[in-house]
C-alpha cells in the first residue's frame, strides 16, 4: 500500500480527487486532513463503497497546527502529500483576506516544515512529493492574445491569487533550498460535482432552478478556461507518479468561455430539463451586478508541457461534462441544501446584498441601480 496524505479531502476538488484514487489506484490509501470549514463537507464522502472506504481516514484537524502535523508524520509512513486545503473564494477573500493570509500562506509553510522534518528524518526518500495545487490565478490577467506558459511572471491581483502566488514561491523555495521533492501545478477553472454553490457555475445552476436572479460581474466577458475536475484529477496522478521534482505544470482545458456565454448555456440546459422557454426562458433572470474588483479580464492555460512530457490531455468535452454537472446538482439537491448553512445564507446576502445590479440584459445601455437593503 501507498499512503498518500491528501489535505483539504473534503473540499471539491480533493473530494472529486479521492473518489477517483479509491477508484483508480486500488494500491493506493489516503489520511484526509481537513479542518471542514464552510467548504469542506464529510458528507460528500459517506457514498464510498467499503472496500474504499477502508482505505479512506479522515482526520478532522488545522493545517496550520504544527503539533498535528507532526503527529501525524510521525505516526504514518507517507509516500507523497497532495496539498489542496486552502481558501479558495475570490470574493470571500476582497472582503475579508486575513483568512487567505492564514491558510494558504501560513498554512502551507506549516505544511512544508512538516514535510521537510518528515523526509530529513526518513533519510530523504528518493520517491516522496509534495504535489502543491495551486492555479492559474498567479499569472495575473491576460489581454486578448496569448497564454500562461510556465515561464509566465507572477501578477496575482486579488487576495486569494496573491495568497496562492506565495504558497507557490514557499513550496518552491523549499526545493532550492532543502531539497525537497516538490512540484507545483497551476490549473485553470474547475467544474463538477461537489462544488460548492458560491462558485459560477453551481451558483448560477441553483439560481436558475430556483428562479432566483443570475448575478453576471461587470459586462459578462470576462474570459476563464473550464476544466472538468475529473480531468484535473488525472492529471494531477500523472504528476504525482511522474513528475519531476522542482517543476511546475500548467494544466487546463482549452476551453475559453466568457461567463456570459456560460450562463446562457446554463440556461439553455436548464430550460430544456425544466420545460422552460420562450419568455420564460430562465435568461430572463439574467442580471449585470457590480463588477468585482480587480476583476481578471481572461485567463487561458498553455498546456503543452504536461501534454509532452507527461503524456497527458483531458478526456473529456465540454459540452457533455457541463451537461453532466448539472445533472448532478439536479440529482442531488440533498446535498446543495445541507452545505447551505446559514454561513452560506449570509454569505449571498453579504457579497451580493451590497452590489449594484442593472435591471437591462446589456449592460452598455442599462442604468445601474442600488439594490434596496
Ligand atoms: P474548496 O474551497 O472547495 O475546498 C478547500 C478545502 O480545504 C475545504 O474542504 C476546507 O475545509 C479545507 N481547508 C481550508 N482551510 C483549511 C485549513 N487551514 N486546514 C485544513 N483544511 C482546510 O477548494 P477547491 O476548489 O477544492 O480547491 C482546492 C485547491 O485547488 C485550492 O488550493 C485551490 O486554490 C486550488 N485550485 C482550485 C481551482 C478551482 O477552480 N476550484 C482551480 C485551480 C486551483
Ligand atoms: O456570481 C458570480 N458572477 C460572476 O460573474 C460569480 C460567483 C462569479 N462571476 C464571474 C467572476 C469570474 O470571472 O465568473 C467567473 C468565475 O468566477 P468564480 O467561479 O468565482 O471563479 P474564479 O474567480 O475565476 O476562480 C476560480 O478559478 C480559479 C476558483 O474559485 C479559484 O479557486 C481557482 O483558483
Amino acid at each position: 500500500m501507498k499512503t498518500l496524505l491528501v489535505t483539504g479531502g473534503a473540499g471539491f476538488i480533493g473530494t472529486n480527487f479521492i473518489h477517483h484514487v479509491l477508484t483508480f489506484r486500488p494500491e493506493w490509501r489516503i489520511i484526509n486532513l481537513d479542518a471542514l470549514t464552510y467548504a469542506g463537507n464529510l458528507s460528500n464522502l459517506e457514498d464510498l463503497p467499503a472496500d474504499h472506504r477502508e482505505r479512506h481516514h479522515f482526520i478532522h484537524g488545522d493545517i496550520r497546527e504544527a503539533s498535528l502535523l507532526d503527529q501525524l508524520f510521525t505516526e504514518e509512513k507517507f509516500e507523497g502529500v497532495i496539498h489542496f486545503a486552502a481558501e479558495s473564494h475570490v470574493d470571500r477573500s476582497i472582503l475579508g483576506p486575513e483568512a487567505f493570509l492564514e491558510a494558504n500562506v501560513i498554512g502551507t509553510f506549516r505544511l512544508l516544515q512538516a514535510c521537510l522534518r518528515y523526509w530529513e528524518t526518513r533519510g530523504r526518500p528518493g520517491g516522496f512529493r509534495f504535489l502543491h495545487v495551486s492555479t492559474d490565478e498567479v499569472y495575473g490577467s491576460l489581454g486578448p492574445e496569448g497564454y500562461f506558459t510556465e515561464g509566465t511572471p507572477y501578477n496575482p491581483s486579488s487576495p486569494y491569487s496573491a495568497s496562492k502566488a506565495a504558497s507557490d514561491h514557499f513550496v518552491k523555495a523549499y526545493f532550492s533550498t532543502y531539497g525537497l521533492p516538490t512540484i507545483v501545478t497551476n490549473c485553470s477553472n474547475n467544474y463538477g460535482p461537489y462544488q460548492f454553490p458560491e462558485k459560477l457555475i453551481p451558483l448560477i445552476i441553483l439560481n436558475i432552478i430556483e428562479g432566483k436572479p443570475l448575478p453576471v460581474y461587470g459586462d459578462g466577458k470576462n474570459i476563464r478556461d473550464w476544466l472538468y475536475v475529473i480531468d484535473h484529477c488525472g492529471a494531477l496522478i500523472r504528476v504525482l507518479e511522474e513528475g519531476n521534482p522542482g517543476e511546475t505544470y500548467n494544466i487546463g482545458g482549452g476551453e475559453e468561455r466568457q461567463n456570459i456565454e456560460i450562463v446562457h448555456i446554463l440556461c439553455d440546459l436548464l430550460d430544456a430539463h425544466l420545460g422552460r422557454s420562450g419568455k420564460e426562458s430562465s435568461r430572463k433572470l439574467i442580471r449585470f451586478v457590480t463588477d468585482r474588483p480587480g476583476h481578471d479580464r481572461r485567463y487561458a492555460i498553455d498546456s503543452s508541457k504536461i501534454r509532452r512530457d507527461l503524456g497527458w490531455s483531458p478526456k473529456y468535452c465540454f459540452k457533455e461534462a457541463l451537461e453532466a454537472t448539472v445533472d448532478w446538482y439536479l440529482n442531488h439537491m440533498e446535498w446543495i441544501e445541507s452545505v447551505r448553512s446559514g454561513e452560506y445564507r449570509r454569505w449571498i446576502e453579504t457579497n451580493y446584498g451590497s452590489r449594484e445590479i442593472s435591471l437591462l440584459n446589456n449592460p452598455s445601455d442599462s442604468k445601474m441601480i442600488r439594490r434596496r437593503p
